[in-house]
This record gives C-alpha cells, sequence and structure tokens, in this order.
C-alpha cells in the first residue's frame, strides 16, 4: 500500500491545491491531506473549517481523506506510517524554502519528499491571494471550489462588507 501526505495551511483550500492533490492521489493507495492546526496564527477559517471544505473538495477523489496535525510533520508522517510527504512548486521562490524542509525532513526521520510543479493555469495561485481579493469584493469563483467561494462570499457580508 503506498501511502502519502499533502501537508498545508489550506486557509483556504484553492484550486491549486486541488490540482495538486489531484495528481498526487493518482500516485498514490492512500493520500491524506493534513491541515496545520497553528496555535500561533490564527486564519480567516478554522481548522475544521478548512477540513471540511477539503473534504467537500476532494469528496470525488478515491483513496484521499482529510486530517490534521500540529506539530512537527514528521512526528505524524512516523505516528501514521506515512513515507512520503508531496508539496506543489509554483516558483523558484517556493523551491529554495522547500528544498530546506524536504532535506531537514529527511535528515530528521527519513521522510521523503516528492515535489509536483505547478499546472500552468494555476500557478499563479495562492489562499493569502484568494482571500485579499474577496476581501475586497472581488470574484474568485474561478479560482477556489464552489464551497469555497459560498463561504468567502458569506464571510464577506457577515463581515459586512
Ligand atoms: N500550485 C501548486 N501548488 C500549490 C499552489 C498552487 N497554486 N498553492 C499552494 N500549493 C502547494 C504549496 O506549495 C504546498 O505544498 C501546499 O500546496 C500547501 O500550501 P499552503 O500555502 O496551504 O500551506 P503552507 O505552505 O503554509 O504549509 C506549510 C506546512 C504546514 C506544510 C509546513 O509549514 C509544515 O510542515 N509545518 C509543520 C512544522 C514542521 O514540520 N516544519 C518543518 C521543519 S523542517
Amino acid at each position: 500500500m503506498r501511502r502519502a501526505v499533502c501537508p498545508g495551511s489550506f486557509d483556504p483550500v484553492t484550486n491549486g491545491h486541488v490540482d495538486v492533490i489531484t495528481r498526487a492521489a493518482a500516485l498514490y493507495d492512500e493520500l491524506v491531506v493534513a491541515v496545520l492546526v497553528n496555535p500561533g496564527k490564527a486564519g480567516l477559517f478554522d481548522v475544521d473549517e478548512r477540513m471540511a471544505l477539503l473534504r467537500e473538495a476532494t469528496s470525488d477523489l478515491p483513496g484521499v481523506s482529510v486530517d490534521s496535525f500540529s506539530g512537527l510533520l514528521v512526528d505524524w508522517c512516523r505516528a501514521h506510517d506515512v513515507p512520503v510527504i508531496v508539496k506543489g512548486l509554483r516558483a523558484v521562490g517556493d523551491f529554495e524554502y522547500e528544498l530546506q524542509m524536504a532535506q531537514m525532513n529527511r535528515e530528521l526521520a527519513g521522510i521523503e519528499t516528492l515535489f509536483v510543479p505547478t499546472a500552468p493555469q494555476v500557478g499563479h495561485l495562492s489562499s493569502s491571494l484568494v482571500k485579499q481579493i474577496s476581501a475586497f469584493g472581488g470574484d474568485v469563483s474561478h479560482l477556489v471550489p464552489p464551497a469555497v467561494n459560498a463561504r468567502l462570499v458569506a464571510r464577506r457580508g457577515e463581515q459586512g462588507a
């Protein structure tokens, strides 16, 4: 059984994340999408909501499940017997930091990292840009899964924007 994890903040999940998850899911029998619980950084959506949106966005992908983790990713990998981390690579800027983390995660626990190069049509996408555009009333429906777009629009309404 080949198993891997796609970790991230996913605040919220974008079409760029879905692309990487979809392609990783085709390579492994089981793929866990793991959301970082970061007590030092409040996101727009809490972890339960991020997980619910991820479940909705990946519901048609066989072998994909959603979990959360706190602390070191390699500790989660060891505890769940998952030997591979899959990351998406957007630009050279991503690469330097991602390479450093990949090397450190291998040194810490022998966990390998597989990089999936972004699809050109979603390479410019990030959760932060999506949140910024949406906060100022821009349309992000073509950048995120439908449930995420609905939540972002509802959030804007709740905040009276
Ligand atoms: N196209 C392709 N890939 C994309 C796109 C896109 N448009 N957008 C995002 N991605 C990829 C990212 O490259 C990343 O691989 C993944 O999707 C998740 O992205 P984010 O932005 O939601 O998540 P990050 O980058 O904030 O997540 C960072 C981690 C949580 C993975 C990392 O900080 C971590 O592992 N933290 C736990 C502590 C730890 O173990 N640290 C490492 C010590 S060596």
